[in-house]
């Protein structure tokens, strides 16, 4: 089973499904290629999502974590990094922009965002703290034909990578949700004990393109 998933690893562009706890994605260099692309779980529009993920990187660049585009919005919801003290969370083009602790140590770090369309309340944890919240695209839908990428910001559905915004380091615990989390839930999450019903790291399935490692996490 293991040789199986590693032999499909191999083959670039192979959709792999896999439970990936204790694992990280690599992506060692800068590229305008390099990614992963996720598939969700079930197909369905959304008018709320919750994202969260773990990274670790020594850039002090932009760089795209999480980016989902629909067709007509490249950042329809788009976790984007500007350090040492910024990150923008898009909702529909629209940049939200958070101003953030700044970096103080090399270090993984947790980090959330989720938005509510009927509300349009837009919040972002980072390491289980909320900052202050935004409000943004009140009303807006996510086609469910979406296309997910990690590590690059996709500036046409699918395409359109810019080297300075490719994420190089490590990410990993990635989930996502078709609701927005409680704080309860945040703790969950942290701790490992909630994973994602349109994303989940424990059932990933997802394609490797370019420079991309499946390692395990240390
Ligand atoms: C990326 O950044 C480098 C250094 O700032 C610059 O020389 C280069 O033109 C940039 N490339 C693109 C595609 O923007
Ligand atoms: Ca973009």
């Amino acid at each position: 089973m293991e040789l199986c998933i590693l032999l499909l690893l191999f083959i670039t562009g192979t959709l792999a499904q896999q439970d990936m706890s204790d694992k990280v994605f690599i992506f060692p260099s800068p590229s305008t290629s390099s990614c992963v692309i996720l598939k969700p779980i079930i197909k369905k529009s959304l008018q709320k999502v919750s994202v969260c993920l773990q990274f670790y990187t020594v850039l002090s660049r932009d760089y795209s974590l999480f980016s989902l585009a629909i067709s007509g919005s490249d950042n329809a919801f788009l976790i984007y990094s500007q350090p040492p003290n910024v990150c923008i969370v898009n909702i529909n083009q629209e940049e939200n922009i958070f101003m953030v602790d700044p970096d103080t140590e090399i270090a993984w770090k947790h980090t959330c965002a989720t938005w509510d369309s009927t509300t349009g309340i837009v919040q972002l944890w980072i390491n289980g703290k909320l900052y202050p919240r935004k409000v943004s695209k009140k009303g807006f839908t996510i086609d469910s034909a979406m296309s997910i990428v990690l590590a690059q910001d996709q500036d046409s559905f699918g395409g359109g990578f810019d080297i300075n915004q490719s994420f190089a380091g490590e990410i990993s615990d990635v989930n996502m949700w078709d609701y927005t989390l409680t704080a309860e839930d945040m703790q969950n999450v942290m701790y490992g004990k909630l994973h994602g019903n349109i994303i989940n790291w424990k059932s990933l399935t997802y394609e490797i393109k370019g420079n991309v490692f499946v390692q395990p996490k240390l």
